[in-house]
């Protein structure tokens, strides 16, 4: 990890203990992580793949082998259940790894057997390069997750790469590196930057010339930022933004499937998933019974310690953020909601008094175009809104500047078809919400993404196709 003179504090979001220190990477120790990926890139480009596919089996073994000190982690810097990061964060991380180093090897490019203008034959191939020194910039939400899920691809297609975590969770990316180097990846393949976005470490390194492509997932208006970036010498970007995801739940459905599902997608990881529901819309003769079925399962979650395994609710990342939420939870009842349940601060032990503690809460009664209808909010909570028609609530659902996800709940199948190719969004799920194979297209519309990684899609950011003509 790039050393620097500066210092910042890790803080617990669960009781506001300083949990260490971490380096604040200057623009030289910035500049030194591009030039060791850089010096790595051609030695690691030109590996055989088979020994690039074991090296990434080897990561992703290391990462399970270490299981336990990544969700302590993920526990202590962002605050998630223990349950939660066990299940999914880490798992997840770990299959990055192997998920691309597989498919790479079985992904075949296009060749054709044509005819020259004198009539002689000619074949035309395609070859798949690394792109180069890509940049990885991490949001703090899962933070495993989500910097695997672009370190696999990237490192699996022969580039190099540069990571700067969130300054909220630099431990497990600091973790990552460890496994990395005990896995045996040459050094200078996989760097770390510790550090802030703008005026520090992040803008640094996206604006670093030694930098052919920028990959990021975080606030859109950060997206714009780097994208002003990345403009300078024209580098690629894929981008994964936020997002004010709806779900539609339509009179036919299952009701007590969509209310378990959609109280996970309200209010796991205390609602900051990026594809988590802030919006449901509920056909009218079902309202009520949905309405109070969420407000149940809102109320039945065990709020306490992350690393009790019966918690279901952890804090939110940090003070300020729980301000920010705050803040909208007040907007609220400005606008004229009718609060369902929450709202506030929960009652926790002493110990626990200087931690992001806040409640799930569900709104209801606010038109379509207040603020808690249409901005990000990023905690655990949702509102729930009437429709009547299928064409308006289309309408309803689509009108934000976002498009990352939908969930339409209904048991017609026709119905669930056309509204999947009726919402403006990168993923919709049917009956269902976070069920993905990770072989398979993720992105955002709109202002959500640009960009779509997963799968083979993640092979035309992380590499570059060169076209190869052969008169014969
Ligand atoms: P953020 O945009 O504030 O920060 C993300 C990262 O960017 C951090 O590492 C930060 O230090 C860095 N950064 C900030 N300003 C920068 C700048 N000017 N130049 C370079 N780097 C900069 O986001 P966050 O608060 O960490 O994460 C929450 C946001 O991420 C939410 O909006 C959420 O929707 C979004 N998100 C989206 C997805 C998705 O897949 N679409 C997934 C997870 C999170
Ligand atoms: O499922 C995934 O792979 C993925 N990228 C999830 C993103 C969640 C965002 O918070």
């Amino acid at each position: 990890m790039a050393g620097g003179a500066r210092r910042f504090p890790n803080i617990s979001p669960q009781d506001g203990r300083v949990l260490g220190h971490v380096h604040e990477a200057t623009r030289e120790d910035v500049d030194a992580a591009v030039r060791a990926a850089r010096h790595a890139l051609p030695a690691w480009a030109a590996l055989p793949q088979d020994e690039r596919v074991r090296l990434l089996h080897a990561v992703a073994d290391g990462i399970m082998a270490r299981i336990d000190d990544f969700v302590a982690a993920e526990v202590a810097d962002n605050g998630m259940p223990a349950a939660f990061a066990r299940r999914v964060d880490v798992p997840r991380g770990a299959a990055n790894f192997r998920i691309f180093a597989d498919l790479v090897r079985n992904v075949p490019t296009e060749s054709f057997a044509m005819t020259a203008p004198d009539g002689s034959p000619a074949m035309n191939y395609t070859l798949r390069t690394p792109r180069g020194v890509i940049a990885v910039v991490c949001p703090w939400n899962l933070p495993l997750l989500l910097t695997t899920w672009k370190v696999g691809p990237a490192l699996a297609c022969g580039n190099t790469v540069v990571v700067k975590p969130s300054e909220e969770t630099p431990t497990a990316t600091a973790l990552l590196a460890d496994v990395i180097a005990a896995a045996g990846i040459p050094a200078g393949v996989f760097n770390v930057v510790q550090g802030f976005g703008a005026g520090s470490t992040g803008e640094w390194l996206t604006q670093h010339p030694g930098v052919d492509g920028v990959t990021f997932t975080g606030e859109t208006a950060t997206g714009e930022a780097i994208m002003a970036a990345a403009a300078k010498g024209v580098r690629p970007v894929s981008f994964e933004l936020g997002g004010k995801n709806p779900a539609i739940v339509f009179a036919d459905a299952d009701l007590d499937r969509a209310v378990a599902t959609l109280a996970r997608a309200a209010f796991e990881n205390c609602g900051q998933v990026c594809l988590g529901t802030e919006r449901i819309y509920v056909e009218r003769p079902v309202f009520d019974r949905f309405v109070a079925g969420m407000k149940a399962a809102a109320e039945a979650l065990v709020i306490g310690r992350s690393d009790d395994p019966a918690t279901m609710l952890g804090p939110l990342i940090s003070i300020g953020h729980r301000d920010k939420v705050l803040g909208y939870y007040a907007r609220a009842l400005a606008d004229g909601a009718t609060l369902v349940t929450g709202g506030g601060i929960p009652e926790v032990d002493a110990a626990l008094a200087k931690g992001a503690w806040i409640e799930p809460t569900i709104w209801t009664g606010l038109p379509d175009t207040s603020a808690i209808c249409r901005e990000e909010i990023f905690g655990p909570c949702c509102h729930i809104a009437p429709f009547d028609a299928e064409d308006e609530v289309v309408g309803r659902a689509n009108d934000t500047p976002y498009g990352l996800c939908a969930s339409i709940w209904t048991r017609d199948l026709a119905r669930a078809h056309r509204m999947a190719a009726a919402v403006e969004v990168g993923i919709c799920w049917i009956n269902s919400w976070f069920l993905r194979d990770l072989r398979t297209a993720f992105g955002g519309a709109k202002q959500s993404g640009i960009g779509r990684e997963g799968g083979v899609h993640s092979l035309e950011f992380y590499s570059e196709l060169r076209n190869v003509c052969i008169a014969l």
